[in-house]
């Protein structure tokens, strides 16, 4: 069986999961310790150390974008991707936005609300700005969807798979899309999906184990990855106060050296 390296409240891992679910691919899904004792079979599937990775019986893949072309190509029944080569690009491009530039508003937010890096008016700040970046995601993706069911087009694939996990964690940091717009009822649709739902429910159930995590960053607990355009976010968005603090307290850090 495949075995898939995730945490649930990874839109990486989900959307992968997603992928899973959708073709109907039986998984075994483990939770590596990022923090602590991590296993070598994970560090062996994953240089950067980062989830996702996938094992399919001893053949290794990590990046979730990787991950899912891997799946297409092993596993085309039923297809994600839409049929023309126009629509193909469209949602790889829309995937690319929103792993890299939505997907840093949300962890940035997280950074705030749940691992407690910023407080009094940084943290009203650093807020503000992320609903404000949110917001014009949102209307991005309204202008995207148009008139569509779907972001893949005729049928639910790759364009909804990479959208999903972004706006579903939007509304978890206190920003949904707006009440009446078609991304709104497209979350809907989406997230009464199997596969969006037991995404959910695992998200869910993290959450409820999530307090704030605030004094355990303080303790050494969590060395968060500030990668990419993670650490752009952070600094372009006013909190260059909080890379020096955790740097200075040794609680962040950036890809591992490959060795
Ligand atoms: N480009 C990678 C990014 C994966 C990634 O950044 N994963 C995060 C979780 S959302 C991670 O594992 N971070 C490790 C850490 O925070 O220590 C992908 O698409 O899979």
């Amino acid at each position: 069986m495949l075995i898939l390296f995730e945490h649930p409240l990874s839109p990486y891992a989900q959307k992968v999961k997603i992928a899973l679910y959708e073709k109907g691919i039986p998984f075994e899904a483990k939770i590596p310790d990022l923090f602590g004792q991590t296993e070598q079979v994970f560090l062996d599937s994953s240089p950067r150390r980062e989830v996702p990775s996938l094992i399919d019986d001893g053949f290794t893949v990590f990046d979730s974008t990787i991950i899912l072309e891997y799946l297409e190509d092993r596993f085309p029944e039923p297809p994600l991707l839409p049929a023309t080569p126009q629509d193909r690009a469209r949602v790889r491009m829309l995937e690319e936005i929103c792993d890299t530039y939505y997907e840093a508003i949300n962890w940035g937010l997280a950074e705030i609300q749940v691992f407690g890096r910023a407080k009094g008016a940084l943290a009203d700040e650093l807020t503000a700005r992320g609903g404000k970046q949110t917001a014009g995601m949102h209307r991005w993706l309204e202008r995207e969807l148009g008139e569509r069911e779907h972001f893949n087009g005729a049928f639910f694939g790759w364009g909804d798979l990479s959208v999903y996990p972004y706006v579903a964690a939007s509304a978890l940091w206190g920003f949904p899309p707006p009440a009446g717009s078609r991304l709104a009822a497209w979350l809907e649709r989406v997230a009464a999906r199997d596969s969006a739902r037991l995404c959910a429910e695992a998200v869910a159930s993290v959450m409820a184990s999530f307090q704030n995590l605030g004094p355990l960053v303080e303790a050494g607990a969590f060395v968060r990855e500030y990668r990419d355009h993670r650490l752009e976010w952070m600094i372009r968005s006013g909190g260059l106060d909080v890379v020096r603090e955790g740097l200075a307290k040794n609680n962040i850090r950036f890809h591992v050296e490959i060795d």
